[in-house]
């Protein structure tokens, strides 16, 4: 039998579920009991919701699946299965108690950490390099993701600090011309990448101008100031019916402030900071901007070989800078600033071409729709990403401010309605090279 590195493994396994649930504690003990339970917006669950879903999934997959063992509370698992609870109806639920939900968690992570000393690493497709915990861990982040946008949407005084993110080391503008040719798209081989990343097939795509950075909040402060949101031409059919239905006339959260503009962010009041990526916005109004500006939003591919592709090897790179895990030099990832950073306060993390802050920040939105890629096979199971392929949704890459560095990579793929604005969204454009740029 091959010998595994399973002493490291599990060490990095451990650190990383223990990391995490570090993160879920610090978003559910920032407010008290009554607030857990409550409901912040129809389209979000109660926090303590989240949390109690988080552990019944690390029980579904890893205690009673990987591990054979004997459930240790079958009669919730209807309570916390998100395709039988609509999100409006959750704070209705007979849902544990936020002292009963720490309870059970603590119960199923010592089963998991229990199992994760005693399962064999090379025994069967469901662990090979530990895949499944680690898809527990990107599950609990993206929940805690989830969460941090609910805390955005709560009212009430703040009670999330962190530090602001770095200033700008130089000014980043204009656009980088990417030129024609194929790419590596997907992946086959990175051992946490999820089933909607896989498998690596190659692109071949005409050349293209992308943003050097994401649209900045003065660009598109210019876009409304310009009338962007009364025009219905720089709008797509749908799009100017979702706005004129929702009323939409500025980014969520912003708020005037006199004659200037500012944004509410986790219970604070801030002016409008010019060069931050715009964030909040749903796919029309990144469309409509897009439009305005004479670009349109990248398809996913674009996004990607922008993010990926290196012109010196012609390898696509799991990031930017290359194959190594983002740090803070890199990219604004985890939380560990409450606000995209401004444009060019990144510069390391920029890929070869010069393309900046592809990870974290924001979150981008493509013209994609959400499918998978030729070859793909659900796996663990369909309700992770099949049951959401077609054109209802779109694609989203990158990862935000709020993402965690597990939960994100060039390959990896979010997906949300085109209304939605609650998530920490944003975009950058691209355009087609005109005739009469020789782009060769
Ligand atoms: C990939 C962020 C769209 O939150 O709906 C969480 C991730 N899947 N639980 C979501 C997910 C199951 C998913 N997104
Ligand atoms: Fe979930």
């Amino acid at each position: 039998a091959p010998v595994t590195p399973t002493t490291d493994l599990r060490h990095r396994i451990a650190a990383e579920l223990d990391r995490t649930r570090a993160r879920s504690a610090l978003l559910t003990e920032a407010v008290d009991d009554a607030d857990l339970m409550r409901q912040h917006s129809p389209i979000m669950s109660p926090l303590v919701w989240d949390l109690a879903h988080v552990g019944n999934q690390e029980e579904l997959w890893l205690v009673r699946d990987v591990g054979g063992r004997e459930p240790v509370r079958r009669d919730i698992d209807d309570l916390y299965d998100a395709f039988k609870q609509p999100r409006r109806d959750r704070p209705l639920l007979p849902l544990l108690r936020p002292d009963e939900a720490r309870a059970y968690l603590d119960t199923v992570r010592t089963k998991v950490l229990d199992l994760l000393d005693s399962v064999r690493f090379d025994d069967r497709r469901l662990v090979t390099d530990g895949f499944a915990f680690g898809m527990i861990v990107q599950h609990e982040q993206q929940h805690d993701e989830t969460m941090l946008a609910t805390h955005q949407l709560r009212v009430g005084p703040p009670v999330l600090t962190a530090p602001p993110p770095p200033p700008s080391a130089a000014p980043v503008t204009g656009q980088v011309l990417v030129p024609a040719g194929p790419f590596t798209m997907g992946t086959s081989t990175d051992p946490w990448a999820l089933d909607n990343e896989r498998p690596a097939h190659r692109v071949d795509l005409p050349a293209y101008l992308i943003d050097a950075a994401p649209v900045t909040n003065a660009a598109y402060l210019a876009f409304i100031a310009d009338g962007g949101y009364a025009q219905r031409r720089w709008w797509s059919e749908a799009g100017w019916q979702h706005r004129c239905s929702a009323g939409l006339s500025a980014p969520m959260h912003w708020q005037r402030d006199g004659s200037d503009w500012g944004y509410l962010r986790f219970g604070r009041f801030s002016p409008l900071i010019p060069d931050e990526p715009v964030v909040h916005v749903c796919y029309y109004e990144a469309e409509a901007y897009a439009a305005w500006a004479g670009q349109r939003l990248p398809t996913e591919a674009e996004w990607e070989k922008a993010a990926r592709w290196d012109p010196v090897s012609g390898r696509s790179r799991r990031y930017p800078w290359g194959d190594d895990d983002p740090t803070a030099e890199h990219a604004n990832l985890g939380q560990r600033h409450l606000a995209p950073a401004p444009v060019g306060a990144y510069p390391a993390g920029a890929s070869p071409l010069g393309v900046h802050q592809l990870i974290g920040d924001v979150w981008e939105w493509t013209s994609t729709g959400f499918d998978g890629y030729p070859g793909f096979a659900a796996f663990p199971y369909r309700e992770y990403s099949e049951v959401f392929f077609g054109e209802s949704y779109r694609v989203l890459r990158g990862g935000s401010f709020g993402t965690d560095r597990a939960a994100c990579r060039g390959t990896f793929r979010n997906w949300d309605l085109p209304i939605r604005r609650q998530i920490f969204s944003g975009f950058r454009c691209v355009r087609d090279p005109r005739p009469e740029e020789d782009v060769r």
